[in-house]
């Protein structure tokens, strides 16, 4: 079998089970350790001068990184990913910018990446990028002559075409898409996204057969939802759940309802709107003061880039005015972690509590959504209150959906969850389980790279057929991608 490339902005070598690892970094890890293979990308650290990469190899898999110089920190990582396509493919246009010199950044970075990534292939190799960072490395790739299959993963959202056209390349960012040959996003809504903006922007056409062709080319376009290992999950949150903090918070709990909340710190998580629904809850059903917590994790990220730093102020504003204004000697609302938890933690102490509260503005998957269910005690679950901007809504049909933006309905819908019947909880907790199961994170790998591996098999085809009949001994791109 072909050796698999995985290119991602950040590389996280990880030993199997380490605990903190997330869904990109366990499930592309399996499946570099099947086939053997190389992950390439940024070390995460700050370099005086971008250098060769630097290789190590773990069992089958080999880890190729490279260090960002300052500049190229600040305009391609800090400035055009995450400070204009990140909140642009979220829907806050009104948070993004756009620097000229912070796009060619990105570009040259990438470019620059594609350069030292060509030094490690060989000529079977396929290769499977991921993320918003990397729109054109395909197509700096193509640039240098490499014809190997690529195939790229959107994590986050991708933004129907009126917002994609705020982004001023948006034309060339598309036309770079589609220099890969497999495109996947999360949703089959975020698929359309894609089309409808190549259809309508760039008189492409897409096909029954999920084939788009546009910009002169042919590539598979589908949807691939993200999965987790829910037998895992549940495994851990059960094993850990005698942990000495998992035991604490019970016991500080003294019987009170315990709604959990995990996320990173981003505004696209709607944490704002979501301490003020539970404010809301507060205000209109006195009943449950002293009777109920919010416990909301979320540990900074990103914490260099301005937007970030006035969203953890706004949260921390809004943690306290709401404490100021209903907590009890005894009873504190809402109690907010700005820290990171060991995994395996997290599930504990999700299996811990009744509610989970995962009402993200906008949210490529959330994962959290899904790993609060695998958690759960199946004889006493808890119930699961989602938005229904999150592309876990479409996989969970047992969650109680929200709209983010109606902090009535949240509140209201908090109350329902709070005091769900264990036989409603437990039929709805099943209703999510099997579909949890049914695709898991290794069905997501698997569906995409065997996309992926059939454009490998077409092009190799192709070829055999190209030099057969016309006596060529290049190795050309298949007829169908011309
Ligand atoms: P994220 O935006 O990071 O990922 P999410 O899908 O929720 O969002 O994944 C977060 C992961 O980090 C989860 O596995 C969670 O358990 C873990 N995590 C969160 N807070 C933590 C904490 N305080 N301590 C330790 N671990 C924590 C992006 C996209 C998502 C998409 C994923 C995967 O934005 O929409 O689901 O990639 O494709």
């Amino acid at each position: 079998m072909s050796r698999l490339i995985v290119v991602s902005n950040r590389v996280a070598p990880i030993q199997e089970g380490k605990p903190s690892a997330g869904g990109l970094a366990i499930g592309v890890l399996d499946a570099l350790k099947e086939t053997g293979g190389v992950w390439f990308g940024w070390s995460g650290e700050i370099v005086g001068e971008s250098g060769a990469p630097v290789v190590e190899k773990g069992g089958k898999v080999t880890y190729a990184t490279v260090g960002l110089t300052r500049r190229d920190y600040d305009q391609y990582y800090r400035g055009f990913s995450n400070a204009t396509l990140w909140p642009t493919f979220h829907y806050r246009n009104d948070l993004s910018r756009f620097d000229r010199e912070e796009y060619a950044g990105y570009m040259r970075v990438n470019g620059s990446l594609a350069a030292k990534l060509k030094t490690l292939l060989k000529p079977d190799d396929i290769i499977w990028v991921h993320d918003y960072h990397m729109l054109p490395f395909a197509q700096e790739l193509r640039k240098l002559g490499v014809a190997n299959p690529i195939g790229f993963f959107l994590h986050i959202p991708f933004p129907v075409p009126e917002i994609m056209r705020t982004v001023p390349p948006h034309e060339e960012l598309i036309a770079a898409m589609c220099q890969y040959d497999v495109v996947g996003f999360q949703t089959e809504s975020d698929k359309q996204s894609f089309i409808d903006y190549v259809e309508r922007t760039s008189r492409g056409h897409f096909s029954d057969d999920g084939m788009l062709q546009a910009f002169g080319r042919m590539l598979k376009v589908g949807a691939y939802p993200i999965g987790i290992y829910p037998e895992a999950i549940a495994k851990s949150a059960e094993q850990f759940s005698d942990r000495k903090q998992v035991k604490s918070l019970r016991d500080s709990m003294r019987g009170r309802k315990l709604i959990m909340s995990v996320d990173r710190l981003d505004y696209s998580k709607g944490l704002v709107e979501r301490f003020q629904a539970f404010e809301r809850l507060l205000l209109n059903a006195p009943g449950w003061h002293g009777r109920v917590s919010l416990v909301q994790i979320a540990p900074p990220t990103r914490a260099d880039v301005q937007t970030y730093q006035r969203i953890r102020q706004n949260l921390e504003g809004e943690a306290g005015r709401i404490n100021g204004r209903f907590a009890q000697l005894d009873w504190t609302p809402i109690q907010y972690l700005n820290r990171k938890y060991e995994r395996n933690l997290l599930m504990a102490l999700f299996r811990l509590s009744q509610v989970g509260y995962v009402t993200p503005l906008r949210d490529g998957m959330n994962l959290v959504a899904k790993e609060y269910v695998a958690s759960q005690d199946p004889a006493d679950p808890g119930a699961l209150v989602l938005s229904q901007f999150a592309g876990a809504a479409d996989q969970l049909p047992g969650a109680l959906v929200v709209n983010p933006f109606d902090l009535s309905q949240m509140s209201e819908a908090l109350e329902r969850a709070l005091s769900m019947p264990l036989a409603e909880r437990q039929a709805r907790h099943a209703d999510m389980m099997a579909p949890l199961r049914e695709n898991n994170l290794s069905v997501w790998r698997d569906s995409f790279l065997s996309d992926l591996r059939s454009v490998a098999t077409a092009t190799s085809v192709t070829e055999m057929t190209v030099k057969t009949v016309k006596g060529a001994t290049e190795a050309k791109r298949p007829a169908a991608k011309a």
